[in-house]
């Protein structure tokens, strides 16, 4: 009874239907089945099948956002339960992203963080075009594990050093990971600014940030 309903959760993200993961959240918690359980058993499998396929080729990006849209409505209906009960999930780490500045684009970083939260992430989104210092504020509220930052031009590309720079001069380098990503950003780029992470899609990220924090 349980399996068919973690299946018809795992079907709902790789449909990418919103709506059909929302009421399907519900039912399991109609059903008395734990929220984080849901999660794990249930959603986490349809991404993972999604992320697979995106990997291989097989899935494409709208399907990539719409399992994230699918994921967000989810957990949007199982969160409450999950703060009520106490069966929040324990955060993998915390993680402030933001557009540098001087750069509007948002809908790969908004992917991104969508993606790093469905994996177990605590994100701070902070936006599009934000400033270094603001970003080092964040950093420094809520102690994050990891910064990300995305840029999408080759002219905005050279904020992100300048954030880690700035993150040397103020001493906090040492106390957080950087990852970079955009599509203008490459592996020579990560080596020349001294980034510790690079990943060029949304599921790589999760890939990266994992192992910045130890895991996997
Ligand atoms: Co702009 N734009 N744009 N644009 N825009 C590009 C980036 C461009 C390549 C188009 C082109 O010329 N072919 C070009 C950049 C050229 C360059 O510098 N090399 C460009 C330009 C020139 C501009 C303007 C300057 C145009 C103008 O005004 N003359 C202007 C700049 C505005 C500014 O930022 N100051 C501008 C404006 C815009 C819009 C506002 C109209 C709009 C953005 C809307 C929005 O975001 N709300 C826009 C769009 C849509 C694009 C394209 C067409 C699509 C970008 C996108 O959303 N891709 C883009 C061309 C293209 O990429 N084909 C283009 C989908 C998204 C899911 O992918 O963002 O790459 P992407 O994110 C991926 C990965 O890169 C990675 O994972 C994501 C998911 O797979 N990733 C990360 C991203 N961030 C990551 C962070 C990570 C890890 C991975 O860790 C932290």
């Amino acid at each position: 009874m349980n399996q068919e309903l973690f299946n018809q959760m795992s079907q709902s993200i790789v449909d990418g239907n919103p709506k059909a993961a929302a009421v399907v959240a519900q039912a399991a918690l109609d059903a008395g089945i734990n929220p984080l359980e849901a999660i794990t058993k249930g959603f986490v499998i349809g991404v993972d099948r999604v992320g697979a396929a995106f990997t291989n080729g097989d899935a494409f990006l709208p399907e990539l956002v719409m399992a994230g849209e699918s994921m967000k409505a989810a957990v949007a209906v199982l969160e409450p339960e999950m703060r009520r009960s106490g069966t929040e999930r324990k955060t993998l780490g915390r993680v402030v992203l933001a557009t540098v500045e001087g750069d509007i684009h948002e809908i790969g970083k908004s992917l991104v963080g969508t993606m790093l939260s469905a994996a177990g992430f605590e994100v701070f989104d902070l936006g599009v075009n934000v400033p270094a210092e603001k970003i080092l504020l964040k950093i420094r509220e809520v102690n994050a594990s990891i910064v990300g930052l995305s840029a999408l031009l080759t002219t905005t590309m050279v904020r992100q050093r300048e954030v880690i720079d700035a993150l040397e001069k103020e001493d906090l380098r040492a106390s957080v990971k950087v990852m970079v990503g955009g599509a203008p950003v490459t592996r020579e780029w990560v080596a020349q600014i001294r980034a510790d992470g690079y990943s060029e899609d949304a599921i790589g990220a999760v890939v990266v940030a994992k192992q910045l924090v130890g895991i996997s």
